[in-house]
């Protein structure tokens, strides 16, 4: 898929059902169809006016936001944001499984930084359920491989030169309330099941191409 104006709205990488029991079917075809498709067609719209920003990546506009045309800058960061947090987060699960578990260069550094997968997993959990109002909680790394938890609000993306996200865990209200209700808790520590540990684990391998 092309990674540039007019942005698409990415499929779906696995059935609406598949993460079932622990993301609902009704809640996946909102959250796709109707709020990412927002965001894809608001950020097509606030660029259409802008030529000289087609060809750039999301990536490049997200990264190079202080340098865009001001009157944009915003729209980027809350439409843009919306379009790459939701692409990597539907990319970074699939179909729940028992002892679910990071592997290779990934786990070891997450052992190495946080003492054990627990350790890192309650860090994560506590740093996405303590996130005021809507946002994310973020796993993300450096050129080095080191990595780092943070939450953002709204739709900001922790993405810089020096820095590359790897798991976005959606905490709006809209990832988990037909189900969940108020129980964000509950959401975050059963998102653990449906880590996609495959796909996470190869982008902190190939992170060279990211910081190219
Ligand atoms: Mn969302």
């Amino acid at each position: 898929m092309e990674n540039k104006y007019p942005f698409e709205l990415m499929p779906l990488p696995y059935g609406y059902d598949a993460l079932e029991p622990y993301i609902d079917e009704e809640t996946l075809h909102y959250h796709h169809d109707k709020h990412l498709k927002t965001y894809v067609d608001n950020l097509n719209n606030a660029l259409k006016d802008y030529p000289e920003l087609w060809d750039k990546s999301l990536t490049t506009l997200l990264v190079n936001i202080e340098e865009l045309p001001t009157a944009v800058q915003n729209a980027v960061r809350n439409n843009g944001g919306g379009v790459f947090n939701h692409n990597l987060y539907f990319s970074a699960m699939n179909s729940p499984k028992e002892n679910n578990e990071p592997i290779g260069a990934l786990k070891e550094r997450i052992d190495k930084q946080f003492g054990s997968f627990e350790g890192f997993k309650k860090e994560l959990a506590a740093k996405s359920i303590g996130q005021f109002g809507s946002g994310y909680g973020w796993l993300v790394t450096d050129k080095d491989g080191n990595l780092d938890i943070v939450s953002t609000p709204n739709q900001n993306t922790p993405i810089g030169r020096c820095i590359m996200p790897l798991i976005p865990i959606d905490v709006w209200e809209h990832a988990y309330y037909l189900k969940y209700k108020n129980m964000r808790k509950d959401y975050v520590e059963n998102w653990f099941k449906l880590a996609d540990w495959d796909y996470i684990g190869g982008l902190y391998d190939t992170r060279e191409n990211f910081f190219k």
